[in-house]
């Protein structure tokens, strides 16, 4: 789908999978998803242009029921709107394009649910997203801080999400779950402002329950890096870091969020030609499962 055909939305894109049970029209709908296909800046392994794709392919293999939040995604009016076409070779563009797509969804009251591609592409979204929710905090699941100003040269690295997120987002708000990889200097920036939030794998996420305490009612969007989670459960990601979560961590997340006002999220870095057993692509399509039914409401 080019920016221009989404200036009518619908159309859908049909040529390919949907995620399941999405609807193919827009009408009282909530939620929309959207792909992109962009790994333009992958500085290690490439391949998360991939992503939306595979999803969707592999959706119909999971459970629409989700007992946890006791919720059916055959219930929930959400729209998947198919992938963007991006100009892979620059990175700036794209991110103009992501912003161009959101500010689309969001006209159509449609809470956006990106599937990426890289992290890059949350830039897009957040300049997007901030004109509708000047005072929006963002939630951040990654192995990896990204807050280099610039990585080989590209201020617009996947490395470098989160520092552009910074520079847009007027309320400088940005929570980091339990981010295990980064620079002395990216430690400190995240500890002086109290932004690094400890999560410990197979307890219930204290901490960030405490930390949102102060958001109740303030518009939250969750960027989540899928090498957020282990390389054992996740192996199909560009750059893997051991020591990370598994799904009952990212459940234990699910519980806080769903106390919270949930505007928009993105589930990024997934590579699935590096998931040979096709767990990776599952796990991704489980938690868009959830973020889904926590945006419907
Ligand atoms: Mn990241």
């Amino acid at each position: 789908m080019n920016s221009e055909s989404f200036n009518n939305v619908p159309p859908f894109n049909n040529d390919g999978a949907i995620f399941m049970t999405s609807k193919r029209t827009i009408d009282n709908c909530k939620v929309g998803l959207l792909g992109v296909p962009y790994d333009g800046t992958s500085c290690f392994r490439p391949g998360s242009r991939f992503g939306p794709s595979a999803i969707r392919e592999i959706s119909t293999g999971i459970e629409t029921y989700c007992p946890q939040l006791d919720l059916d995604l055959e219930n929930v009016n959400f729209t998947d709107l198919g992938s963007l076409d991006v100009p892979l070779g620059n990175t700036i563009s794209t991110i103009k394009c992501i912003k161009d797509a959101t500010l689309k969804l969001l006209k159509h009251n449609l809470k956006p649910l990106i599937i990426g591609g890289e992290h890059s592409i949350t830039t897009g979204v957040i300049e997007a997203m901030i004109k509708d929710y000047p005072n929006l905090l963002i939630l951040q699941l990654d192995a990896h801080a990204d807050l280099r100003d610039e990585w080989l040269g590209n201020k617009h690295s996947h490395a470098c999400t989160m520092k552009r997120c910074l520079e847009i987002l007027p309320s400088q708000k940005i929570l980091q779950v339990a981010i295990r990889s980064g620079t002395k200097s990216e430690f400190k920036e995240m500890n002086d402002n109290n932004r690094l939030i400890p999560h410990t794998s197979g307890e219930s996420a204290s901490h960030l329950k405490k930390a949102l305490q102060q958001f109740i009612g303030t518009p939250i969007y969750l960027t989540c890096d899928l090498d957020w989670f282990d390389p054992s459960v996740m192996p199909g990601t560009g750059t893997p870091e051991p020591g990370g979560f598994i799904w009952k961590d990212f459940a234990a997340i699910i519980e806080v969020i769903k106390e919270h006002k949930l505007v928009g999220a993105d589930v990024v870095e997934l590579s699935p030609m590096l998931d040979t057993s096709g767990i990776s692509t599952i796990l991704a399509a489980k938690v868009i499962r959830s973020l889904i039914m926590l945006l419907d409401k």
